[in-house]
């Protein structure tokens, strides 16, 4: 009876042990994880943005080219009655990691 105890004991010490490292391990998931989306908010790769007429000053920003977009569109035909083009939209938007350059610049130079 006295060994079963001990048994038990050392099994539940055991348990004890193995959650509190798997804890560490989620910490240390979660740290990782945390860093990473820093290091990508710090490089700020892949995000899009889209800016309306300097007058107009409506902007959005995105990692996601297909929500900004939708935005964009939703923007402009509301406040300006109109429906942006695919060619007016890549002349408008701007992605951070410089695959569109030349047309970001551009807007830049018009404010
Ligand atoms: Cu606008």
């Amino acid at each position: 009876m006295k060994r079963l105890m001990l048994v038990l004991t050392s099994g539940v010490l055991m348990m004890a042990l193995a959650s509190t490292s798997s804890a560490q391990d989620m910490k240390q998931d979660m740290k990782k994880e945390m860093k990473d989306k820093m290091e990508m908010k710090k490089e700020g790769k892949g995000m899009a943005s889209f800016s309306c007429a300097p007058s107009c000053g409506f902007k959005v920003q995105s990692p996601d080219d297909a929500e900004v977009k939708e935005m964009a569109r939703m923007h402009a035909k509301k406040h300006h009655g109109k429906d942006l083009s695919d060619e007016e939209m890549k002349k408008m938007m701007k992605r951070s990691d410089d695959t569109m350059k030349g047309d970001g610049k551009k807007m830049e130079d018009e404010k």
